[in-house]
């Protein structure tokens, strides 16, 4: 309660911020885009972590107002990168129930002046739980536009492959859990990866590998067939100023 207390101001009193966090082609290591991934300083508790405020937004609502503000201030940063770098940002099953949603989305582009081809929404399969056809309709909407479409932590979910059919994503980032989990020799996690990264690359779709965070991990997911990697290997979430020096010194 406290929590959903002080998040209502959060917003207003600046007290969030994005860090960007780099995803580098499987290859050769170019960082192609980078996830904007929500941090909340609170002047006296300190950095309170997403997966304690994260739901606590979800179920008071607030997530809508701080979606729409991460979309705007995602975009407006992406805007000054080179155009073949992208912006991946996150979206709750809640923001997609708003009805102003789509709208919003809009206007973060044109305020911007960020392609939409630029930017990359991620969900979950847990948006396909509750009223699935709302989602698959809003997320048909959102691809009409230009924009592309991550399927986030999978595997983790209620995997159910069906809505893989009924909606085009671009890309299936694979759960850290199941990188971790095969470069510790788990048999299953490497069955599982192989197996997403056949369905990916029969679908049309790329594959990120979420996680990497040792060299041995790396040379994994690049011998399993991922497109792209995103780990601490190659960089923590970030602030942009730092974004923007890794994407000038690295290319
Ligand atoms: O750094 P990491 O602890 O950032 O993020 C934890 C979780 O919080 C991630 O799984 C991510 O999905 C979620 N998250 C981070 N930023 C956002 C955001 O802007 N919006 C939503 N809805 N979730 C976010
Ligand atoms: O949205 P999603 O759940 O994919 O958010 C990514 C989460 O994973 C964030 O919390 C981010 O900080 C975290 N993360 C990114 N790279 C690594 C990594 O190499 N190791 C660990 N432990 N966490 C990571
Ligand atoms: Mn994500
Ligand atoms: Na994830």
């Amino acid at each position: 309660r406290t929590l959903e207390i002080w998040l209502r101001t959060a917003l207003e009193k600046g007290e969030l911020h994005l860090a960007y966090q780099p995803v580098v082609m499987a290859n050769d290591t170019r960082v192609v885009g980078f996830e904007a991934l929500l941090r909340w300083t609170h002047p006296e508790k300190g950095v309170i972590p997403p997966y304690k405020f994260i739901p606590v937004a979800e179920e008071a609502r607030l997530i809508t107002p701080i979606g729409e503000w991460v979309l705007r201030t995602a975009c407006m940063e992406a805007a000054n990168w080179p155009a073949d770098v992208r912006i991946a940002v996150n979206v709750s099953p809640e923001q997609l129930n708003d009805p102003n949603f789509v709208t919003s989305v809009v206007s973060a582009l044109a305020h911007s002046g960020l392609s939409p081809s630029r930017l990359e929404l991620e969900v979950t399969e847990s948006v396909f739980l509750r009223e699935g056809t709302r989602a698959i309709a809003v997320l048909d909407q959102i691809l009409g536009l230009g924009i592309k479409l991550a399927l986030d932590d999978f595997g983790t979910g209620y995997s159910s492959l069906g809505y893989l059919r009924k909606t085009q994503f671009s890309t299936i980032k694979v759960d850290r859990s199941f990188v971790q989990g095969a470069a510790k020799k788990s048999a299953e996690s490497l069955a599982i990866i192989r197996a997403v990264v056949a369905m990916a690359d029969s679908l049309g779709m790329t594959t990120t590998a979420e996680g990497a965070e040792t060299e041995d991990e790396f040379q994994l997911i690049r011998e399993l067939g991922c497109t792209k990697v995103q780990g601490y290997l190659f960089g923590r979430p970030m602030p942009a100023e730092d974004a923007r020096e890794l994407i000038a010194t690295a290319s």
